[in-house]
């Protein structure tokens, strides 16, 4: 079997291939009878099918981990912006282990994973594997809980465990501390005093974090979710082309901001970083299709048609 060879793609929930193709079914004997043949002896057996050792791989785009208080919201807002079912209750610590979700923000999945309470002594092992793994941390709050003292516990629990924000100053981080980005999503903000506590969450962090208010049980600013969590990813999406055809708009190549042509042609192939001589965009460049040298950078939505 070639190992490299794709059999194909789901992106879609339901999405059915066909990867095997089953044997001619068997005729029994009572397809043989007729009115000379009464109880033919004979039947016909079904041919094999055909046989395949297949691999299947998750395509993940990035990692986000939910943490917060118990209660704040994080498995509502979990069912609400994936297609992830978790226990949600009034009581806290219903989320015993980590439940996943996908996330669907315009053509990428973001895979989300809703951490148990941050409080005990069980969940802190796993807050901490989730943490570690995360390429974003989103510190969900009560917005009528005194959300700044959870975004403090938090930030130390997180610290705690050597998990700190990305910040621009790289003096700032420490030997033998992970930076991590981070998005506080201030939640409930149908309720009463709500509005009061987003302001002073959004005085006390806008200029180290993005702040987003949402209400997870109504509905409210769930799209504004997803996009902050796109954003804070850091990631851009390129589609490749070949000349003459159009792009798959649908399949794009995900980098991390800033990266240039050489990185974008270096994930199509390994083997292009060094290859390319010259690439033609659409997007970013002064007018499309313009000649670009490898050394471009790159912004989310561009075409670029690679030349080797
Ligand atoms: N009013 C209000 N209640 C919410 C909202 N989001 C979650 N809740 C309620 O808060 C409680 C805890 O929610 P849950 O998602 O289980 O919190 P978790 O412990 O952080 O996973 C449940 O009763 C939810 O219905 C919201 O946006 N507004
Ligand atoms: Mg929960």
């Amino acid at each position: 079997m070639d190992s490299s060879t794709i059999l194909g793609d789901l992106t879609e929930n339901g999405q059915r291939i066909i990867v095997v193709r089953g044997g001619q079914g068997g005729k029994g004997n009572f397809r043989f009878k007729s009115s000379v043949r009464r109880s033919p002896r004979f039947a016909q057996k079904g041919e094999p099918g055909e046989e395949k050792k297949l691999g299947l791989s998750l395509k993940i785009i990035a990692d986000v981990g939910l943490v917060g208080y118990p209660n704040a919201g994080k498995s509502t807002l979990l069912s609400r912006i994936s297609a992830a079912k978790p226990k949600i209750a009034d009581y806290p610590f219903t989320t015993q282990a980590p439940v996943i979700g996908m996330m669907r923000f315009e053509n990428i999945q973001i895979q989300l994973v809703d951490t148990p309470a941050v409080t005990g002594r069980d969940s802190r092992v796993w807050l901490n594997n989730i943490a570690r793994n995360a390429d974003l941390i989103a510190i969900i709050v009560d917005l009528n809980n005194q959300p700044v003292d959870q975004v403090e516990t938090i930030l130390q629990e997180l610290d705690s465990m050597g998990i700190i924000p990305t910040t621009n100053d790289a003096q700032e981080a420490t030997i033998g501390k992970r930076q991590r980005e981070m998005l506080i999503v201030g939640n409930k903000n149908d309720l009463e005093s709500s509005s009061a506590h987003m302001g002073r969450l959004q005085t006390q962090y806008n200029a180290q974090f993005p702040v987003i208010a949402v209400s997870a049980k109504e509905g409210n600013g769930l799209e504004d979710v997803k996009r902050g969590i796109f954003e804070a990813l850091d990631i851009i999406r390129v589609y490749t082309k070949t000349p003459g055809a159009k792009s798959d708009l649908t399949d794009p190549v995900i980098l991390r901001r800033g990266s240039t042509l050489k990185d974008a042609a270096e994930s199509v192939h390994k083997d292009f970083r060094s290859n390319l001589r010259y690439a033609l965009l659409w997007g970013s460049g002064k007018f499309d299709g313009q000649r670009v040298s490898p050394e471009h950078v790159l912004q989310d939505g561009d075409v670029i048609e690679l030349h080797i």
